[in-house]
């Protein structure tokens, strides 16, 4: 072999992932937009990386720098106007009722509070004299390891730096440099802040400051005050600071470290320090020292992060960037990218929500330039927030829904209040927004504000998470929570005039209009009523298997049943379609993003090809009169519910529409245009940036591959052609089953089953399947993480023609497990 090619070929080894699973992203050139730089993160730190060999750009963020200050806002009118404006609605005057609510129901006041921003630290700059001028450049993600390495030459030194922000409990972000050469490192860092009154500087030894305030917004002056500090470790060399500026000069390697600290101590608490907070989050990071923090960061990342492997094919385009794969992806076989997509999903929520951060992944997940970025990146509770967290159980990531459930603990706090304030109601109730400060009243125009559900949505996902888990102290401790979110509706559930139903009322179903009403607002819309059709079981579920009756005091149980009992059921109109609203208003031509009265498919299980097929059907129609290209999420949701209709290759399709290239600026790509799908970086475009996207198609691959809503554990439910052949490790089914599956041919060839909780596993297959112990099933499931609540009978339009659905033959099995074992299928 010629020495070049020796070289090369050593070049390329070391650029090999280092295992098999070890997907990457990677570019051929720095990144020249926020979209095309790479995330890291830790859920309290986030950096978006640029790689640019002349000055490297990480820009900053940490998750309590939030506009405003600890607040709540309900208007004081709303309970005097509520009467009124469900009048309106039920006399069908639903402009003149949506604006009375905008007016009287919603925020008050000349700036009108509808929620804080999330915003940035800042920024750091890293400047390299001389390396405008580079050749050999590559950096990538390396998903496998959570670190993003940028590599180049200059004058024949080969420069490297890696960036990570640890997972091991360090609240810092980690930059290092080395050079293949003694003495070459030379460099300038500083930091600079889009916040206006920041305050620069440097102290002893040699570490430089930043510190600042957040924004005022809406009349609300910025309270949360933060302090960034940097200093730099170098191996041989000079290290100098001054003026906010440090320097570094002729070392063989040295290390960044960035620590913020902030005075937010919770959402009602801003007595914190972060004078003190940077200086020793800072100091215990620097104490450990690069190589540890690296290792113990590596191995508290894989932790997580190998419990799920997934294979769908080799690796047909090693060498092409990650842009470029994204931008041939509709009309090249690329299942390795759906691979790296998957798994950069899991990445991203491990990044931006640890256990025991503050705050759950917001609409960016951590990552936020902007001092007043769209929709504030806050938490928007209609389908958002929970869409961050669909991939959490599913794909073997259940500890990160620490912070998720700790705003669920904090909103049911503030969200009685507004519950007493606003409906003069006990409970709890969360409107479509909240924040940092865990606003709970309505905000925005009532056409989308207006709906009243969120804290009832929230609560499936504490339901969900002891179906996962089976974790009865858990349930016990939420039980609470999900009582008072259904003792809210007891309570405000109103008697519809004409129908008879108990219906929440004003709603919305979110953010649509149904035809010809020019208005959003209404009453007992299809979504609301699954919603508390789901919470009411769950609730009754949860008390049932807590051994304890649904309430301590009298109340007999028997009531709770009879208002299930009197909610509006799923209804058929007359063009087959599932009814989004009550009346049969639904336009067939409506391509809008939400498609909300599928709730009952997914994320819920009330709607199912083997106990429901007419509703099933109506709601395939529904969704196929919606079309397939929209927003991000949308499409990120369309997968998951085309998964559900047991299709995987309209999944794919979608799955295909949501991985289309979309402009991050309309300067660099001539022909690409801005719409919803997916950035350079594999961040998810609405667009703009929101990384609901990317974790609901994560979810969505997931439920292609594995599903456990509907009584049972269906193995490959949606697999398309594409993916015949595969394997996947540690996805999680309810009941507390991992599975592995390898399949060939589209079947699956072996099924590896760990118990965790013991209990009947009961298996669904479109092949036989043969196992030591495994019999046909019969009867209802007795495990009882796999219980249903029993969907009532839809009510059907005469107009409508409404055919059984064409199921393929599956086979179904029932296996007797044992806590800890492994079970073998074949
Ligand atoms: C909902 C959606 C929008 C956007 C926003 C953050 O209001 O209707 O499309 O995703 O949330």
């Amino acid at each position: 072999m010629k020495k070049a090619t020796l070289i090369t070929a050593l070049v390329a080894l070391t650029l090999l992932p280092a295992r098999a699973q070890d997907y990457r992203l990677h570019y051929t050139r720095p990144a020249q937009t926020w979209t095309q730089a790479l995330p890291v993160g830790n859920g309290t730190m986030g950096a978006m990386v640029f790689g640019t060999p002349a000055v490297e750009h990480l820009q900053v963020n940490e998750e309590t720098i939030w506009a405003g200050q600890p607040n709540q806002v309900v208007n004081p009118e709303a309970k005097e106007y509520l009467p009124k404006v469900r009048q309106l609605i039920f006399e069908g005057r639903y402009k003149e009722a949506q604006d009375l609510a905008t007016e009287k129901l919603m925020p008050v006041g000349a700036g009108k509070n509808c929620g804080m921003p999330y915003q940035p630290f800042g920024d750091v700059y890293v400047a390299m004299p001389g390396h405008a001028r580079y050749s050999r450049y590559e950096r990538e993600l390396l998903l496998g390891e959570a670190l993003a390495v940028t590599r180049y030459e200059v004058d024949g030194v080969e420069y490297r730096r890696e960036v990570f922000a640890p997972l091991d409990g360090n609240k810092v972000v980690v930059l290092h440099l080395s050079a293949s050469r003694p003495g070459m490192l030379s460099f300038t860092a500083s930091m600079t802040s889009p916040h206006e009154n920041v305050l620069t500087g440097t102290e002893a030894p040699a570490t430089a400051y930043l510190t600042g305030v957040s924004s005022k917004h809406e009349n609300l002056k910025g309270k949360v005050r933060f302090m960034g500090r940097m200093a730099v470790d170098a191996k041989g060399g000079q290290v100098d600071g001054a003026d906010g500026q440090l320097s570094v000069k002729g070392a063989d390697e040295a290390t960044l470290y960035l620590a913020v600290g902030t005075n937010v101590v919770s959402y009602n608490d801003i007595t914190g320090d972060e004078v003190s907070q940077s200086a020793q989050r800072l100091q215990r990071a620097m104490q450990k020292g690069y190589a540890q923090l690296r290792a113990d960061h590596i191995a508290a990342y894989r932790k997580y992060y190998d419990r799920v492997s997934l294979h769908l094919g080799g690796d047909r385009y090693p060498q092409l960037p990650t842009s470029k794969r994204v931008e041939q992806f509709a009309s090249a076989a690329d299942n390795y990218l759906v691979a790296t997509y998957f798994q950069f999903g899991r990445y991203l929520l491990i990044s931006s929500s640890q256990p025991d951060n503050m705050n759950p992944a917001n609409l960016q997940g951590i990552w936020n330039e902007k001092l007043f970025p769209s929709w504030d990146s806050k938490y928007t509770t209609n389908i958002n927030l929970e869409m961050n967290y669909w991939p959490s159980e599913v794909t073997n990531l259940t500890e990160l829904n620490g912070p998720l459930f700790r705003l669920i603990g904090e909103v049911s706090q503030t969200g009685r209040q507004t519950a007493r304030d606003m409906y003069g109601a006990d409970g709890w109730v969360l409107h479509h927004n909240t924040d940092q400060w865990r606003i709970t009243g309505p905000v925005d125009r009532a056409s989308s504000g207006m709906w009243q559900t969120g804290a009832a949505w929230l609560c499936r996902h504490l339901w969900e998470h002891y179906l996962y888990t089976g974790d009865k102290d858990f349930l016990r401790q939420v039980f609470p929570t999900m009582r008072e979110a259904a003792r809210f509706f007891e309570q405000t559930l109103v008697k519809h005039p004409k129908y008879g139903y108990s219906v929440v009322c004003p709603g919305v179903s979110p953010e649509n209009a149904a035809q010809g009403r020019g208005a959003c607002i209404d009453a007992g819309v299809t979504m609301d009523n699954q919603i508390l059709f789901e919470l009411f079981n769950e609730v009754q579920m949860a008390a049932k298997a807590l051994g304890q009756p649904v309430d301590a005091g009298a109340q007999p149980a028997a009531s709770f049943a009879s208002l299930i009992a009197s909610l509006p059921p799923m209804q058929i109109g007359r063009w087959g379609q599932l009814q989004e609203w009550l009346e049969d208003v639904d336009n067939p031509k409506d391509n809008h993003r939400h498609f909300s009265h599928l709730y009952g498919l997914y994320p819920s299980n009330q709607i199912s090809p083997y106990r429901t097929p007419e509703l099933w059907q109506a709601a395939r129609t529904s969704l196929t009169a919606r079309g397939d290209v929209s927003t991000g999420w949308s499409m990120g949701w369309k997968v998951c519910s085309w998964a559900r209709f047991l299709d995987g290759e309209h999944a794919l399709k979608l799955i295909k529409d949501q991985l289309t290239l979309t402009a991050d600026t309309f300067l660099i790509f001539g022909t690409v245009k801005q719409r919803g799908g997916t950035y350079p970086n594999l961040f998810d475009a609405h667009p703009p940036f929101q990384i609901d996207g990317n974790f609901g198609c994560t979810a969505g691959i997931a439920e292609m591959l594995l599903q456990s809503h509907d009584g049972f554990v269906f193995l490959l439910p949606a697999l398309p052609a594409a993916w015949s052949e595969g394997s996947v490790k540690g996805l999680v089914a309810r009941g507390g089953f991992e599975v592995d599956m390898e399949w060939k041919g589209g079947q699956p060839t072996k099924t590896v089953v760990r118990s965790k909780l013991g209990g009947n596993l009961r298996l669904r297959s479109y092949k036989p399947l043969k196992a030591k112990g495994l019999k046909a099933a019969k009867g209802v499931n007795p495990n009882p993480l796999f219980q249903l609540a029993q969907t009532p009978r839809p009510v059907i339009s005469s107009e409508a023609q409404v055919g059984q659905p064409a199921l393929r033959k599956t086979y179904l099995y029932d296996l007797k497990t044992e806590a800890g074992k492994t079970y073998v299928i074949q």
